[in-house]
């Protein structure tokens, strides 16, 4: 990192840290007006100071890349694009699955025919099992994941982009409140979840 970089990086740690009321030098363009200033074009587009109709409500979901990302070394593009969507990490592990675990996750599909087949693929090799937490993530996550079926799915989403056949659809992602608090649960102790705060909060969403 050069000097002006490291120069750059500090000043931007020290506005952030001085919006969240430490004590640190601000210099010349007080925080708090460019806080100010920030919050009116966050508003801007909703019109005449009503807030803006952005969901704030800070879900967590489960997302896994399934034995078959993690062969063909997609990891780090699929975790690129939560990333990039704004979305935060608060777990993350790399695994292999038991069968009893599997038996739990899928316990709504223990009866279809697909079921040992499944066992077989998701037992294959290691899975990177993650909690994302963002704004709505659980029908977001859903939308940027893509239908069950990847030549259902849309160009852009993650299956549509990766993989061609339903029982090699690289991705997991929860599908209701009640499947993300269970999946959540059933992957991780509850101290693996960190609360972090992200420097870039106040630009991705309302304040
Ligand atoms: P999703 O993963 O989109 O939530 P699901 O919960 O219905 O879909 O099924 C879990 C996984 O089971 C799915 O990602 C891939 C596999 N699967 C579903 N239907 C299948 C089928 N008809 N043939 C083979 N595998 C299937
Ligand atoms: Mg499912």
């Amino acid at each position: 990192m050069s000097f002006l970089q490291r120069c750059v990086f500090s000043r931007i740690l020290q506005q952030v840290s001085g919006a969240r009321g430490q004590r640190v030098a601000t210099g010349p363009v007080p925080v708090s007006t460019q806080l100010a200033a920030w919050r009116g074009h966050a508003t801007a587009g909703a019109g005449s100071g009503e807030k803006s109709s952005v969901p704030c409500v800070h879900e967590r979901t489960f997302i896994a890349v399934k034995p078959d990302g993690v062969q063909r070394r997609l990891i780090g593009q699929i975790i690129h694009r939560f990333e990039r969507r704004g979305f935060k990490l608060v777990a993350l592990k790399l695994l292999q699955v038991s069968k009893g675990l599997l038996s739990q996750h899928y316990c709504q599909l223990t009866k279809k025919p697909f079921y040992p087949e499944l066992v077989g693929y998701m037992t294959s090799g290691p899975v990177v099992a993650m909690v994302w937490e963002g704004p709505d993530i659980i029908k977001t996550s859903r939308m940027m994941v893509g239908p069950t079926n990847p030549a259902e799915a849309q160009s852009g989403t993650i299956r549509a982009d990766f993989s061609f056949h339903v029982s090699r659809n690289v991705v997991h992602a929860s599908d209701s409140a009640e499947g993300a608090q269970r999946e959540i649960k059933l992957w991780f102790d509850k101290q693996d979840l960190l609360d972090w705060d992200s420097i870039d909060q106040s630009v991705t969403s309302e304040l």
